[in-house]
Protein backbone atom coordinates (compact mmCIF):
# COMPACT_ATOMS: atom_id res chain seq x y z
CA UNK A 1 0.00 0.00 0.00
CA UNK A 2 2.95 2.39 1.04
CA UNK A 3 4.85 1.16 -2.27
CA UNK A 4 1.49 1.87 -4.43
CA UNK A 5 0.94 5.31 -2.92
CA UNK A 6 4.71 6.42 -3.37
CA UNK A 7 4.25 5.36 -6.47
CA UNK A 8 1.36 7.86 -7.39
CA UNK A 9 2.97 10.78 -5.72
CA UNK A 10 5.78 9.67 -7.97
CA UNK A 11 3.97 9.86 -10.94
CA UNK A 12 1.76 13.12 -10.06
CA UNK A 13 5.04 14.80 -9.19
CA UNK A 14 6.67 14.07 -12.54
CA UNK A 15 3.36 15.14 -14.09
CA UNK A 16 3.53 18.58 -12.46
CA UNK A 17 7.20 18.99 -12.99
CA UNK A 18 6.72 18.57 -17.18
CA UNK A 19 3.69 20.79 -17.17
CA UNK A 20 5.19 23.01 -14.65
CA UNK A 21 8.50 23.79 -17.54
CA UNK A 22 6.03 23.67 -20.33
CA UNK A 23 3.91 26.39 -18.88
CA UNK A 24 6.88 29.11 -18.63
CA UNK A 25 8.58 28.17 -21.33
CA UNK A 26 7.29 30.43 -24.32
CA UNK A 27 6.25 33.27 -21.89
CA UNK A 28 7.81 36.73 -24.24
CA UNK A 29 8.89 39.69 -22.05
CA UNK A 30 8.93 42.66 -23.98
CA UNK A 31 11.48 45.10 -21.77
CA UNK A 32 9.81 47.86 -20.74
CA UNK A 33 6.69 46.93 -21.42
CA UNK A 34 4.75 49.26 -23.66
CA UNK A 35 7.62 51.95 -23.47
CA UNK A 36 9.56 49.78 -25.14
CA UNK A 37 13.68 49.75 -25.09
CA UNK A 38 14.10 53.64 -24.92
CA UNK A 39 15.62 56.85 -22.97
CA UNK A 40 12.11 58.80 -23.57
CA UNK A 41 10.72 58.86 -20.26
CA UNK A 42 13.95 57.39 -18.63
CA UNK A 43 11.64 53.89 -17.97
CA UNK A 44 13.62 52.39 -14.85
CA UNK A 45 13.90 48.83 -16.49
CA UNK A 46 15.63 47.54 -12.80
CA UNK A 47 12.04 48.05 -11.53
CA UNK A 48 10.52 46.64 -14.33
CA UNK A 49 12.82 43.54 -14.07
CA UNK A 50 12.10 43.11 -10.55
CA UNK A 51 8.68 43.01 -11.21
CA UNK A 52 8.96 39.76 -12.95
CA UNK A 53 9.57 36.34 -13.01
CA UNK A 54 11.99 35.26 -15.25
CA UNK A 55 12.20 31.37 -15.81
CA UNK A 56 14.72 29.54 -18.06
CA UNK A 57 13.22 28.88 -21.63
CA UNK A 58 11.31 32.60 -20.94
CA UNK A 59 11.98 34.59 -24.37
CA UNK A 60 13.33 39.07 -23.79
CA UNK A 61 11.94 41.28 -26.48
CA UNK A 62 13.61 44.08 -27.33
CA UNK A 63 11.65 46.79 -29.59
CA UNK A 64 13.05 49.78 -30.14
CA UNK A 65 13.87 52.15 -32.65
CA UNK A 66 17.36 51.07 -34.78
CA UNK A 67 18.46 54.48 -35.64
CA UNK A 68 18.68 55.47 -32.34
CA UNK A 69 19.25 52.30 -30.27
CA UNK A 70 20.85 48.93 -29.71
CA UNK A 71 21.34 45.89 -27.48
CA UNK A 72 24.31 44.97 -26.05
CA UNK A 73 24.66 41.75 -23.78
CA UNK A 74 27.36 42.24 -21.64
CA UNK A 75 29.13 41.26 -18.43
CA UNK A 76 28.57 42.29 -14.59
CA UNK A 77 31.71 44.47 -14.86
CA UNK A 78 30.37 46.29 -18.43
CA UNK A 79 26.83 46.31 -17.22
CA UNK A 80 27.87 48.26 -14.35
CA UNK A 81 30.53 50.48 -15.87
CA UNK A 82 28.37 51.22 -18.72
CA UNK A 83 31.42 49.67 -21.13
CA UNK A 84 29.76 49.21 -24.46
CA UNK A 85 33.60 47.59 -26.26
CA UNK A 86 33.53 44.34 -25.32
CA UNK A 87 29.73 43.15 -25.81
CA UNK A 88 28.92 39.08 -25.70
CA UNK A 89 26.47 39.32 -28.32
CA UNK A 90 25.18 42.71 -30.63
CA UNK A 91 21.61 42.82 -31.74
CA UNK A 92 20.19 45.49 -33.83
CA UNK A 93 17.67 44.82 -35.75
CA UNK A 94 15.28 47.04 -33.55
CA UNK A 95 12.79 43.96 -32.65
CA UNK A 96 15.16 41.54 -31.07
CA UNK A 97 13.81 38.52 -29.16
CA UNK A 98 16.32 36.71 -27.13
CA UNK A 99 15.38 33.32 -25.48
CA UNK A 100 17.27 33.30 -22.16
CA UNK A 101 18.65 30.13 -21.90
CA UNK A 102 20.74 29.48 -18.52
CA UNK A 103 19.77 30.83 -14.73
CA UNK A 104 22.03 33.42 -13.31
CA UNK A 105 22.10 37.08 -14.64
CA UNK A 106 21.70 38.43 -18.09
CA UNK A 107 22.91 42.15 -18.82
CA UNK A 108 22.22 44.28 -21.24
CA UNK A 109 23.01 48.06 -22.48
CA UNK A 110 22.00 50.34 -25.15
CA UNK A 111 25.85 51.04 -26.83
CA UNK A 112 24.68 54.77 -27.96
CA UNK A 113 26.97 56.83 -26.39
CA UNK A 114 25.47 57.91 -22.93
CA UNK A 115 22.23 55.58 -22.96
CA UNK A 116 23.53 53.04 -20.25
CA UNK A 117 24.59 55.92 -18.11
CA UNK A 118 20.93 57.37 -18.35
CA UNK A 119 19.56 54.09 -17.38
CA UNK A 120 18.93 52.68 -20.75
CA UNK A 121 20.16 49.19 -18.73
CA UNK A 122 18.49 46.00 -17.73
CA UNK A 123 19.86 42.70 -15.43
CA UNK A 124 17.24 39.75 -16.13
CA UNK A 125 17.84 37.86 -13.23
CA UNK A 126 17.39 34.15 -13.52
CA UNK A 127 16.96 32.39 -9.92
CA UNK A 128 18.75 29.25 -9.72
CA UNK A 129 18.21 28.13 -6.11
CA UNK A 130 15.79 24.80 -6.18
CA UNK A 131 15.03 25.18 -9.48
CA UNK A 132 13.37 21.91 -10.02
CA UNK A 133 10.90 22.99 -7.11
CA UNK A 134 9.85 25.93 -8.92
CA UNK A 135 8.17 24.21 -11.92
CA UNK A 136 5.38 22.56 -9.71
CA UNK A 137 5.06 25.43 -7.38
CA UNK A 138 4.46 28.09 -10.56
CA UNK A 139 1.69 25.51 -11.69
CA UNK A 140 0.34 24.98 -8.36
CA UNK A 141 0.12 29.50 -8.23
CA UNK A 142 -1.58 29.04 -12.29
CA UNK A 143 -4.39 26.22 -10.96
CA UNK A 144 -4.01 29.04 -7.47
CA UNK A 145 -3.05 26.85 -4.28
CA UNK A 146 -2.20 29.80 -1.57
CA UNK A 147 0.28 27.52 0.00
CA UNK A 148 2.94 26.45 -3.00
CA UNK A 149 2.73 29.85 -3.58
CA UNK A 150 3.65 31.05 -0.60
CA UNK A 151 6.75 28.35 -0.65
CA UNK A 152 7.44 29.65 -4.07
CA UNK A 153 7.87 33.65 -3.58
CA UNK A 154 10.76 32.40 -0.80
CA UNK A 155 12.52 29.57 -2.59
CA UNK A 156 12.28 30.66 -6.28
C1 LIG B 1 14.67 52.22 -10.16
O1 LIG B 1 14.00 51.23 -9.42
C2 LIG B 1 14.83 50.62 -8.44
C3 LIG B 1 14.05 49.44 -7.85
O2 LIG B 1 12.75 49.80 -7.49
C4 LIG B 1 15.24 51.64 -7.42
O3 LIG B 1 16.07 51.05 -6.45
C5 LIG B 1 16.00 52.77 -8.13
O4 LIG B 1 16.31 53.79 -7.21
C6 LIG B 1 15.18 53.33 -9.28
N1 LIG B 1 16.03 54.22 -10.03
C7 LIG B 1 15.65 55.45 -10.35
C8 LIG B 1 16.61 56.24 -11.17
O5 LIG B 1 14.57 55.91 -10.01
C1 LIG C 1 13.01 55.92 -36.31
O1 LIG C 1 13.21 57.30 -36.16
C2 LIG C 1 13.38 57.98 -37.40
C3 LIG C 1 13.73 59.42 -37.09
O2 LIG C 1 12.79 59.99 -36.21
C4 LIG C 1 12.10 57.85 -38.21
O3 LIG C 1 12.25 58.49 -39.46
C5 LIG C 1 11.79 56.38 -38.43
O4 LIG C 1 10.55 56.24 -39.07
C6 LIG C 1 11.75 55.65 -37.10
N1 LIG C 1 11.63 54.23 -37.35
C7 LIG C 1 10.76 53.48 -36.71
C8 LIG C 1 10.77 52.02 -37.06
O5 LIG C 1 9.98 53.90 -35.85
C1 LIG D 1 8.54 42.11 -33.38
O1 LIG D 1 8.58 40.71 -33.55
C2 LIG D 1 7.45 40.04 -33.00
C3 LIG D 1 7.66 38.57 -33.19
O2 LIG D 1 8.91 38.19 -32.73
C4 LIG D 1 6.19 40.53 -33.69
O3 LIG D 1 5.07 39.93 -33.10
C5 LIG D 1 6.07 42.03 -33.56
O4 LIG D 1 4.96 42.51 -34.29
C6 LIG D 1 7.34 42.71 -34.08
N1 LIG D 1 7.26 44.14 -33.82
C7 LIG D 1 7.64 45.03 -34.71
C8 LIG D 1 7.52 46.46 -34.29
O5 LIG D 1 8.08 44.74 -35.81
CU1 LIG E 1 19.79 53.73 -26.56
Amino acid sequence: MVKVMATAMALVLAFLLAAGVGLSEGAVYKVGDAAGWTIMGSPNYTAWALSKKFEVGNTILFEYNKSFHNVLEVSKADYRSCNAASPIATFATGNDSITIKTTGHHYFICGIPGHCGGGQKVDIKISNRLCLLCSPFHLAHRLSFRLPCYLRSRWC
